[in-house]
Order: structure tokens, then sequence, then C-alpha cells
């Protein structure tokens, strides 16, 4: 498998042929079934752009009680099982790690973005965190373990993988934009973000 590294990101370019990206797409639709896509809000109550679901024990929420992991969609039904070709993914990029605990979906319809921060939700920082892209492109930026200082920017295109592991699982990092029809993976169009992550 080839792999770039830029600042211990491992960056797997084209990781999942075409058939395997649409099986992906069809098992995260499936589970969509279940866990419907919902609107983020901040602790402040700012609607975030990308919407979002999960699979797996937990999944992330965030509204006016803060962010955090819940162990059901907020309807109040179980978050579905993590999709196999998922674990099988993490089993051979992060043989060493947990199995995960989460499979956060973030679904970025056209003018979607996310804004440079930090994943430290999660109990256990030794744990690697799996990123899998799926539709349009999108620019990835990469800062550092604090906030500021220089940065570096990749584009993420459809069957890219990204395994944050060591110092890369501190660094904030964000999406600035996506590029809209770069893609024909997904029916109408936009991107899929699949992160694994242990929770606790
Ligand atoms: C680095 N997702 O879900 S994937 C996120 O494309 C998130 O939706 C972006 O940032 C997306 O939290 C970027 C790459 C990524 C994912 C999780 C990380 C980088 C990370 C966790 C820790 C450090
Ligand atoms: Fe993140």
């Amino acid at each position: 498998m080839n792999v770039v590294t830029i600042r211990e990101f491992d960056i797997y370019p084209d990781c999942l042929s075409h058939d395997a990206q649409s099986n992906l797409v069809d098992a995260v639709r499936s589970c969509l079934q279940t866990a419907p896509l919902f609107q983020p809000t901040t602790p402040r109550g700012k609607a975030m752009s990308v919407r979002m679901s999960a699979a797996g024990a937990f999944g992330w929420v965030s509204d006016r009680s803060g962010y955090r992991y819940e162990p059901r969609h907020p309807s109040g039904v179980d978050w579905p099982p993590i999709p196999d070709m998922l674990l099988d993914l993490w089993h051979r990029l992060a043989p060493d790690a947990r199995d995960p605990e989460c499979c956060l979906i973030n679904w970025y319809a056209d003018g979607a973005k996310m804004g440079m921060h930090q994943d430290k939700d999660e109990a256990d920082f030794s744990q690697p965190v799996l990123s899998v892209s799926l539709g349009d492109d999108a620019l990835f930026r990469m800062g550092n373990a604090t906030r500021g200082g220089t940065t570096e920017s990749v584009w993420l295109r459809s069957g890219d993988v990204v395994v944050m592991r060591n110092s890369a699982r501190r660094a904030y990092h964000g999406i600035d934009r996506i590029k809209a029809n770069s893609s024909t993976l997904l029916r109408d169009g936009g991107r899929i973000n699949l992160t694994l992550r242990v929770v606790t």
C-alpha cells in the first residue's frame, strides 16, 4: 500500500477501489436509515455546516449541553454496528490498536466546511484515528498540537484513507472547502468522511 507521510499524518492515496467505495456508500446509507443525519450545534448554539451521524458503541454529538460521546442517537435508538469493511480496514492499517468504538459519519454538502479543531473527547490518545473520504475532493489542513503556527494543506480525494497516530493524533486540523462535482460517487454530490475512533 502506497503511503505519504506529512507531519505524522499517514495518507494512503486511492486506498479503496471504486467498487469498495460504492459498497461503503451503500453500507453508510443503510446505517443512516437507522440513525439519520442530524445537524449538530456548537455549545453556544451555532449550527455546524456538516451534518453527522455515527455507527458503533458510541456516537459523537454536540448541542447546548456540549461536545460528548453518547451511546444512542438523539432519537433514542442505538447506533447501528460499524460496517465490517471498515473494521477490516482498521485491522489492516492499525493492527496493534484496540477495536474502534465509534465510526463518525460527516456529511458535507456544497459549501460545508469544518473549522480548525482538536479531537479531544476520547479517553486514550495512544489510539489512532482512521479517516476515509468518499465523494467530492476536500481541502484538508494540518496544523500543530497547539492552536496557530504554520499549517500544510492537502486535497483528500474519494477512496483516500488517512491514519492519525502519535503527534498527528493531537494536531489541530480542519476542512477548508469541498470541490463541487469533483466526484460522481454520490448521486447528489457532496462528500462523506468516516472516522474510526477508540472512545474509552
Ligand atoms: C486528526 N474530520 O471528524 S478527516 C473529524 O474530513 C474531522 O471530516 C475531517 O476532523 C473530515 O473530527 C478530517 C481527518 C482527521 C480526522 C480525525 C482526526 C484528522 C484527525 C483526529 C485527530 C487528529
Ligand atoms: Fe477532527
